[in-house]
């Protein structure tokens, strides 16, 4: 169990290929539990399914090397740092800015995504652990989002929210760095089940109407609505009969707010 006042090994590196990859490659050299990897940018940062994360500077990229409670439970930890970095957002952006996590990683700032999270299994001789990856768009130019605003879910940044006023990326740290610990020891402490209730009250998507694409093991499409997450984080769905489907990986591709 790390102790409560946990002050984490932070690694800052002004460009990396990918925070991730970085912090495996640590992991495997004996980099200790809870260990940040920080980057000013990245060449080749990573998405979802072989996507890409643009990383230009003013954007906020970091990897935490985290251990889940079994091998099993190793999504948990990307749950719980989506919630981390929701409670980092609710204290930095104005109050009336809406903070939700959209199923299964990404979190958006107005209904826009403002920041994606990407967890990778590792196994050490120590036992299977993640390195969890957060892109956090803070200071990033406009231009460099321009890419993605005709996605379903348009990309923004903090200082959109801010009058264009930058964050100190060093202050975001800080304070995401305080969240995620308390949370981890909480879920050493506690489970999933407190970590799944946080993440679901931060998830303004739950009881609405949603479409999810690409649902094994077909590829579907299924349309119904948000019920919760489930144990192992599938988003449930419920049908009109109040049928329930637990879809395990798909894209969250539309929501009726
Ligand atoms: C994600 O993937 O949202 C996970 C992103 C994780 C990035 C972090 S940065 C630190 C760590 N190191 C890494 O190498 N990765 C992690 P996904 O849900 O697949 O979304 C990717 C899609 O989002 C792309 O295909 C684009 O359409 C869009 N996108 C790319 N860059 C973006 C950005 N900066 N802001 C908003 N959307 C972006």
């Amino acid at each position: 169990m790390i102790p409560p006042d946990f002050q984490p090994t932070i690694l800052r590196f002004d460009s990396v290929g990918s925070t991730n990859d970085k912090l495996k490659e640590l992991a495997l050299q004996g980099a200790t539990e809870g260990t940040i990897v920080v980057a000013k940018r990245q060449t080749r940062g990573k998405g979802r399914l072989g996507r890409t994360w643009n990383s230009p500077l003013g954007g906020l990229y970091l990897s935490a090397l985290l251990y889940p409670l079994s091998a099993k439970r190793i999504t948990d930890l990307s749950f719980l740092v989506g919630v981390a970095v929701v409670q980092t957002l609710q204290e930095l952006l104005p109050k009336m800015v809406d903070i939700s996590l959209k199923w299964p990683n990404d979190v958006l700032a107005d209904k826009k995504k403002i920041a994606g999270i990407l967890s990778e299994a590792f196994e050490d001789e120590k036992f299977f652990g993640a390195v969890v990856g957060v892109g956090l768009n803070a200071n990033t130019p406009h231009s460099e989002l321009q890419a993605f605003q005709n996605n379903r879910f348009q990309a923004t940044s903090m200082n959109a929210f801010l009058e264009g006023k930058d964050t100190p990326l060093e202050g975001i740290l800080e304070l995401f760095s305080i969240k995620l610990f308390n949370l981890y020891r909480f879920y050493q402490e506690k489970g999933f089940a407190p970590i799944r209730a946080l993440w679901e009250k931060n998830c303004r998507m739950i009881g609405k109407q949603v479409e999810v694409q690409g649902v094994e093991p077909l590829g579907s499409t299924v349309k119904g609505k948000f019920w919760g997450l489930s144990d192992r984080g599938g988003l449930v769905l419920e049908g009109p009969n109040q049928e329930r489907l637990e879809i395990l990986s798909g894209e969250l591709t539309c929501c009726w707010f």
